[in-house]
């Protein structure tokens, strides 16, 4: 709750918005005096609060026993929960106290929005102490999360995105107390992971002649060292890295480079130039389950978190239908027909996934197609969450209506190109992840929901950031707090834009907090296949 009592203090502008606020008198003032203290086991914490303040604020922060900002770990705490944390400012001092260390860096990123927003800017940004030092308005916050996930999809196989870029994203979520970064790697147009006992996966699938008939090369592939190190940047801020690498389908790019995984021998194919659902899909033979395997071992080596997604969606059968190979497989597997073919290929990998010690995600369209040790993201209907969550799967709530950030803003034909469709920052807003009429037992299964920054129409750091702000800001909110309050977001994402132009995000600017909804407006105009 907010404290009623409290003014209403518009730089206060949490996002995501915290449990419990209380505005208390008075200021904290951060200048040259000012020490940061690391109790037992907060040091990392504390080394990341002055990593990103020191560059903006001009200020040492060292690490006096005696600072007057002290982070510390407090084990007892246990009602914060894994990532909850208490922030006290008073005008002697600030203290963070956390159960765990992600609790400590969600706190610190509370900290850093309290400050100016100038206090945010970028490395090398120009800003200049205010002669009074930096304050910080005296607050009492406690704040725990709603969800355990609170992601977002980035696509990079679409259209490839330099690690540098990735990193920044990794901040922006960070700011925003948002906890897992999905990375979209592989795709029928390109394949973004380099896997040792596969070069030419990269090396043939890393590149296409053309985007949708640009008649522009497009290519782009990691090194591991920088997979690596992009996820030990975003672990120190409390973000994990997902891998996705699709199978069956959208494996078009891997069938190019070793063309011998398909279902039709001797047919070459190039990484595919246009987008939609493309029906060249991996084969079901044994060379293709050890190419999975194989694939996986690397990926488990670079990513560490206990998930690995394997796409699963959009995969036709076709091919599947006319194959003889299919046809063995059908037969040996005991399989009633083509149909079953994708469900037995993803229990097969996620079999190996589980001795590697890891569980596997799958996207799903139905709620009811996914091997049971499979967590479900559910992206076409919302409800199709609640089916994945009743038949057993722990679910990721991503619909497309609500969480697609690929589809434009409004329905202004200025808009950048994007999907068929609109969703605009209110249907982000209003995408509730465990709807009150769901059953309890679905609503236990939901780990939380995330954004799709899907790359088929965006390429550049600035269109993405269009695509992504404010709207992660509202799905931000909506993954934090149980709180839904429009005007309140709104008020709160005015001045919050000011920390994100402070950061460089040229991000869309906000519509008029009363916009005509039209039903051309309604994000459910979007249509799928
Ligand atoms: C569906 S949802 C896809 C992607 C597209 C996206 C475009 C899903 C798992 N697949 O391949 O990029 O729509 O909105």
């Amino acid at each position: 709750m907010i404290d009623a009592a409290a003014r209403p203090v518009p730089d206060l502008a949490l996002v995501p918005r915290p449990d419990s606020l209380v505005v208390l008198p008075g200021r904290f003032t951060l200048d040259h005096r000012t020490g940061l203290r690391a109790g037992p086991g907060a040091e990392t914490a504390a080394a990341l609060l002055r990593e990103l303040l020191t560059p903006a604020t001009g200020l040492a922060l060292p690490a006096h026993s005696d600072g007057q900002v002290a982070l510390l770990l407090a084990p007892g705490e246990g009602d914060l929960g894994a990532e909850g944390y208490a922030l006290t400012v008073r005008p002697d001092a600030v203290l963070l106290r956390a159960a765990r260390p992600e609790g400590l860096l969600r706190g610190i990123q509370t900290l850093r929005q309290l400050l100016p927003p100038e206090a945010l800017a970028a490395e090398g940004a120009q800003t200049r102490m205010p002669a009074v030092g930096w304050p910080v308005p005296c607050v009492r916050i406690t704040d725990r999360p709603r969800f355990a996930w609170r992601g977002a999809m980035l696509d990079v196989a679409r259209h490839f995105q330099p690690v540098a870029h990735v990193r920044r994203f990794v901040d922006l979520l960070a700011l925003h107390k948002l906890n897992v970064l999905h990375l979209h790697l592989t795709d029928d147009q390109g394949w973004r992971m380099p896997v040792a006992a596969y070069p030419r996966l990269t090396e043939i699938g890393g590149r296409r002649a053309e985007s949708a008939g640009d008649g522009i090369p497009h290519e782009g592939a990691y090194t591991r060292a920088e997979l690596a190190g992009l996820v030990a940047y975003a672990a120190r801020r409390g973000v994990s890295v997902v891998p996705e690498i699709e199978m069956p389908g959208h494996a078009r790019a891997a069938l190019a480079a070793y063309p011998e995984l398909g279902n039709r021998p001797g047919v070459r194919l190039e990484p595919w130039t246009r987008w939609g659902v493309c029906e060249n899909v991996f084969g079901v033979h044994d060379a293709v389950l050890d190419f999975c395997r194989g694939v996986l071992d690397e990926v488990a080596d670079v990513f560490p978190g206990p998930y690995v997604h394997l796409g699963g969606d959009e995969c036709p059968d076709a091919e599947w239908e006319r194959s003889r190979a299919a046809r063995a497989r059908i037969a040996t597997a005991g399989l009633a027909g083509p149909g079953a073919l994708h469900g037995w290929f993803l229990a097969t990998v996620a079999a190996h996934l589980a001795g590697l010690g890891r569980r596997p995600l799958g996207w799903t369209r139905t709620g009811a197609e996914l091997p049971a040790p499979f967590t479900a993201m559910a992206w076409l209907d919302a409800e199709h969450g609640r089916t994945a969550a009743l038949r057993g799967h722990d679910v990721i709530m991503a619909p497309y209506r609500s969480t697609y950030l690929d589809y434009p803003q409004s329905a202004d034909p200025r808009e950048p190109r994007g999907q068929d469709g609109v969703l605009d920052l209110r249907g982000v807003y209003d995408n509730e992840p465990a709807p009150a009429h769901w059953e309890p037992e679905a609503a236990r299964h939901v780990l939380g929901t995330q954004a799709q920054l899907w790359t088929e129409y965006a390429r550049t750091p600035a269109e993405l950031d269009y695509l992504a702000f404010p709207r992660l800001c509202a799905l931000a909110d909506t993954a934090w707090s149980a709180h839904r309050d429009w005007p309140d977001f709104r008020r709160r994402l005015g001045h919050h834009q000011t920390r994100l132009a402070a950061l460089g995000v040229r991000g869309r600017p906000l519509p008029s907090p009363h916009p005509e909804r039209t039903a051309a407006c309604e994000p459910t105009t979007a249509v799928r296949p």
